[in-house]
């Protein structure tokens, strides 16, 4: 016999990634909201573009736009449309003043001059797999303005470094989609329940294995790594380590997080920097990465520790179990 509220039919759902948010506002006497208000505006939008994704087949949203973005790559439909989407909801939710995104050159002004937020995002990651219904991501980072409130953002306030992001999260689109963020402190998980329209408490406290056997870099291009980096592939191998790479970074970074294993995007010749981009793909999957246990390197410093000097700057990037990480880094 089940009594009234432990009956199947009268389970808890959880906690809603709303009432999460609120509940840290409040552990904080000086917090005012507006970092609150912001997840929340990114969250809204990661559901709005999952709604867009699991219908793009049938509307008219999948293939490309006839345009390039500021990396000279063919942007897709669904590239621009989440772009509109999170530029819409972060202006109107008025707590960002401006924001970067991959897909746009120039620093977009919000208008909101008196807003106290900085956002770096790519709004849309894993252009590649939109069109075979694969997973893909969206990456975003936080950051408190320098410039005075009141006055027109700058560069300024997106060059901060690594390690003054505010908070830094992803939005999965998977087999399930999951929202993960940090402010700086626990790593947590939370996935959509289309039903509910909320993104519900899953993962909380997300902690990274500190060793692993999944390596996860592309392949093809193995042959033109540096001789360190061929050397430890050819370990991975030599130890029968499990090869997975989605060419999605998000569902390739997502799951090493969860299993443990190391994400590889070394320089090549095409590429000399890598091809990541440091504001909105590197900086914040590295500081989830660090909140959870795991090291996000370049071959010679900490990717948090590396100074910008340009918004759409690249660099290569080795993440994951730390123990990975090292035996990578003492090949050098
Ligand atoms: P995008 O920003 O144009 O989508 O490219 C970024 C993607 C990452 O998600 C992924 O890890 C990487 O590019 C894959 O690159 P490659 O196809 O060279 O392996
Ligand atoms: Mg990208």
């Amino acid at each position: 016999m089940h009594s009234r509220t432990s009956h199947p039919l009268a389970l808890p759902v959880g906690t809603t990634l709303d009432r999460y948010i609120m509940n840290r506002q409040y552990a904080f006497a000086y917090a005012t909201g507006e970092l609150s208000q912001l997840l929340r505006d990114i969250a809204l939008a990661g559901k709005i573009i999952n709604r867009e994704i699991n219908r793009a087949g049938l509307i008219d949203l999948t293939g490309g736009i006839g345009a390039q973005n500021v990396q000279g790559e063919n942007q897709q439909k669904l590239d621009v449309i989440a772009d509109i989407r999170f530029e819409r909801a972060l202006k109107n939710g008025g707590e960002v003043c401006a924001i970067i995104s991959e897909e746009e050159e120039e620093i977009i002004f919000t208008g909101n001059n008196h807003a106290k937020y900085v956002v770096a995002i790519d709004p849309l990651d894993g252009s590649s797999n939109i069109d075979v219904n694969v997973s893909i991501g969206t990456i975003f980072s936080i950051y408190r303005r320098v410039t005075p409130i009141g006055t027109e953002p700058t560069m300024d306030d997106f060059l901060q470094g690594g390690h003054e992001q505010v908070a830094a999260g992803y939005i999965l689109y998977g087999s399930s989609t999951i929202l993960v963020y940090t402010t700086g402190h626990s790593v947590n998980g939370f996935t959509y329940d289309a039903s509910l329209g909320e993104f519900i408490l899953s993962h909380p406290d997300l902690q990274s294995p500190a060793d692993g056997t999944i390596y996860s870099c592309n392949d093809g291009n193995a042959d033109l790594y540096e001789e360190p980096v061929r050397a430890y592939l050819a370990d991975c191998r030599k130890k029968q380590y499990t090869g997975r790479y989605i060419g999605s970074l998000v569902a390739d970074f997502h799951r090493n997080l969860l299993k443990g294993g190391i994400y590889l995007y070394p320089p090549t010749p095409k590429n000399p920097e890598g091809k990541l981009r440091l504001l909105y793909e590197c900086y914040p999957l590295a500081f989830i990465a660090e909140r959870a246990g795991c090291r996000a390197v370049t071959r010679t410093e900490s990717i948090l520790d590396i100074k910008p000097d340009s918004v759409h700057q690249r660099t290569p990037i080795f993440m994951g179990a730390p123990k990975m990480v090292d035996d990578l880094l003492s090949r050098f």
